[in-house]
Formats: C-alpha cells, structure tokens, sequence
C-alpha cells in the first residue's frame, strides 16, 4: 500500500474508471464522487467492467454543489485530487451550453475553492483538452500554441484551465493541467466517434444492423488510449512541481481512416455501410489535431503505447463480445 489516498470527481466516466484501476494498483486508497441519477444501479458499469466496483469508495456529490464537494474532500483526506467530471460531449455542448459552462467551466473552480480553503496541500489534477486549441494556430499543437476554441465545451475547459493556472499562481496550490488530446478505449461512450464505429462495425457484422450514419469523416484527430493517458495523469502530479503538459501520440487520422481500420478487422469493407448524415455536421468544427507530447516525455519520460491499430481492434472486438453475451 502506499499509504495515499486519491478523490476523483467522474469516476464514472472511461478516464475515471481507468485511474482508479491505476491507482488502485499503485496501492491508493480510491474515493469517487457520483452524481444521484433515476438509473442508480447502472452508474459504475465502467467500474464492474475493469472489474474494481468494488474496491473503491463512492460518495454522493456534484461538481455543481459546493458543499458536497467540501464534505467530500473533509471525509476524504485526499492527497490527490483528480478533477474529471465535465459534460464532455462536443456536441451536446451547443445544446446546453449553459450547463456546460456551469458543469465542464464553473464546476472545476467550486473543487479549486475548495481545495484552496479546505486542503490546499494537497496536489490537483485538472482535465484540460485538446479542444482548446480549436481552430488550428499551428500544424502541430504544443503547450506554447494559442488556443481558439471552436465549442462551447472548448471555451468552458479554456476557463477552467486558466482557472487552474490562476489558482497555482495565487495560492501556491500543487495544481496542474493535463492537455490530453482524444483518447478512447471499449469503455468509451457510445455517442464518441471511435465507439460509435466500433460498436456500428460490430452491429452490422452480427447482422443487427445495415448501415453507420456519420458526419464528417475528413477530421483528423490525435488518437491514443486511455489506459496510457490516466498514467500521464497520475506521472503529472508526483513531479515536484505543477505544470502543464500535452498528451499526444503525434500522429493524426482521419474518421475515415480509423473507420477503414475497424470495418478491416472483421472483414467488412466501409463503402457497402457508411452513409454520410449531415445532420450530423458541427456548427464550427475542429479539423485537425496533432499533438506534440515533448515536454511530457522529457519531463518524466511519458510516451503513448498502444497504436491506434491495437485498440480500434481491441474496442471492435469488445464490442462484438458484448452483443454477442446480450443476445
Ligand atoms: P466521460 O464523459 O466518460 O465522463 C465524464 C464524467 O463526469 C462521468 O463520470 C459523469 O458522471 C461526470 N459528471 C458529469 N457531470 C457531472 C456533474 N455535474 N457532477 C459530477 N460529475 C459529473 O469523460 P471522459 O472520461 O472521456 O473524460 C474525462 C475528462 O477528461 C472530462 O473532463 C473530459 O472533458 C476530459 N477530456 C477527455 C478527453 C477524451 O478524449 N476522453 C480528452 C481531453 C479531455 P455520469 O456517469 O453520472 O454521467
Ligand atoms: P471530439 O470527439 O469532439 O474530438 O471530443 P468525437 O469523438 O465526438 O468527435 C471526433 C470527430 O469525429 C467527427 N464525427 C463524429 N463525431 C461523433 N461524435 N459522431 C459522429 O457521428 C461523427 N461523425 C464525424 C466529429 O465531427 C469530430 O471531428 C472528444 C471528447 O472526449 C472531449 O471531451 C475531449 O475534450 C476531446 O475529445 C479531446
């Protein structure tokens, strides 16, 4: 055991799950705080899938609520605080925007205020984006270019992100930002490109289904796994000091491409299946992401492992297992 214990707000999230796998291994004590919903009993399915439901501690909160926050972090004790929980879809952020600048935005600065107040020791984990950088300021993206962010959700992690910044600046705090660029894995939700594919590949190789309706297939996007993306997260806050780092692998792919590679895998070819839906179409889109993770590599040897090859086959392959056990 080493003795530690971590506090990660959206646990159950597919970033969450993994980090607290992670640091379940590394022998941490684990506490996650869940938002109350009408479909109570299905929340931590990530968590039972790595298979470590229970052995982490769950405890009733919202980003949105100070108090819960506070109480959590008095019953905690955590030396590490994880802050993960945002309306992360893209596209929903244009249907509520609002709520994600409360959640994704205003939500990371309740933690702050009460890390500051409350635990300032201890260290702070902010989940900053790739979306941030928006519309593309330089061909490869790195802690130094300047963002544009081209969503709602993209400007309410701006916030937050400054936010993290200002508070490190301020108060002393051990608080840092992880730029991760997108990262996937089977346990990726459904209404996310890569899982959206590999879920359509499977359903339409079991005979469930005809056709993938997609929007635009030309971005390009940085795609690594999630599995190596939560140890950038954990390596960032054991360096002595707070900073701020991009997560990459450094190779960028179509939604095409990435498609093609999944269609492959079991067999099927992408021009009998995909239709383009342009109802599915961004208002503002991000064309293209690549990420340079330099700085990260250097500062404590992080490097991206799983190529974008293994685990479309591994999420196509999880897939096709879990229809299979519902059928
Ligand atoms: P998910 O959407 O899978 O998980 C989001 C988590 O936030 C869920 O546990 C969700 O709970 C929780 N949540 C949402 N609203 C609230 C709220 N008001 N109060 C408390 N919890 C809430 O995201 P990921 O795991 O993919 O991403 C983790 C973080 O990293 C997010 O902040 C995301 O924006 C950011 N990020 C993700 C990247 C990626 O490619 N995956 C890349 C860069 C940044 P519930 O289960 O109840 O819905
Ligand atoms: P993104 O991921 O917006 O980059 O945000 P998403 O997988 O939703 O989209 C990636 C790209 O694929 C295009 N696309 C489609 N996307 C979805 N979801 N559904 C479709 O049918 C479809 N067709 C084409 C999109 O237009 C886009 O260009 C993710 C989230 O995890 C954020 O929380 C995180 O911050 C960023 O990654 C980095």
């Amino acid at each position: 055991m080493s003795g530690k214990r971590a506090l990660i707000t959206g646990i159950t999230g597919q970033d969450g799950a993994y980090l607290a796998q992670l640091l379940l291994e590394k022998g941490y004590a684990v506490s996650g705080i869940v938002r109350r919903s009408s479909h109570a009993g299905v929340y931590d399915h990530r968590l039972k899938w790595l298979g470590i439901a229970k052995d982490v501690s769950l405890l009733d909160g919202n980003l949105l609520d100070l108090s819960s926050l506070a109480r959590s972090i008095q019953e905690v004790q955590p030396d590490e605080i994880y802050n993960l929980a945002a309306q992360s879809f893209v596209t929903a952020s244009w249907q509520q925007p609002l709520l994600t600048g409360q959640v994704t935005g205003l939500g990371a600065v309740n933690l702050l205020e009460c890390v500051r107040t409350l635990r300032p020791d201890a260290r702070y984990y902010q989940a900053s984006s790739s979306e941030m950088f928006g519309l593309i300021q330089e061909q490869v993206q790195s802690e130094a270019t300047p963002f544009y962010p081209r969503s709602p959700y993209g400007v309410a992690k701006l916030y937050a992100h400054w936010m993290t910044i200002n508070y490190r600046e301020s108060f002393g705090l051990h608080a840092s930002n992880g730029i991760l660029f997108n990262h996937e894995s089977p346990v990726r939700g459904v209404e996310f490109v890569t899982r959206k594919v590999t879920d359509g590949v499977a359903r339409i190789k079991l005979g469930l289904a005809e056709e993938l309706r997609l929007g635009n297939i030309d971005a390009k996007r940085d795609w690594g796994h999630a599995k190596d993306y939560v140890r950038a997260m954990w390596m960032m806050l054991q360096q002595e000091k707070p900073d701020d780092y991009v997560i990459a692998t450094g190779r960028t792919t179509t939604v095409r491409e990435m498609c093609e590679i999944a269609f492959r895998h079991v067999g099927l070819s992408i021009d009998d299946h995909l239709v383009i839906d342009p109802k599915l179409f961004r208002p503002a889109e991000v064309d293209v992401l690549l990420g340079d993770p330099a700085k990260a590599e250097k500062a404590f040897g992080w490097k991206a492992e799983i190529t974008l090859e293994t685990m479309i086959r591994e999420m196509v392959d999880a897939d096709l297992a879990r229809l299979r056990k519902a059928a």
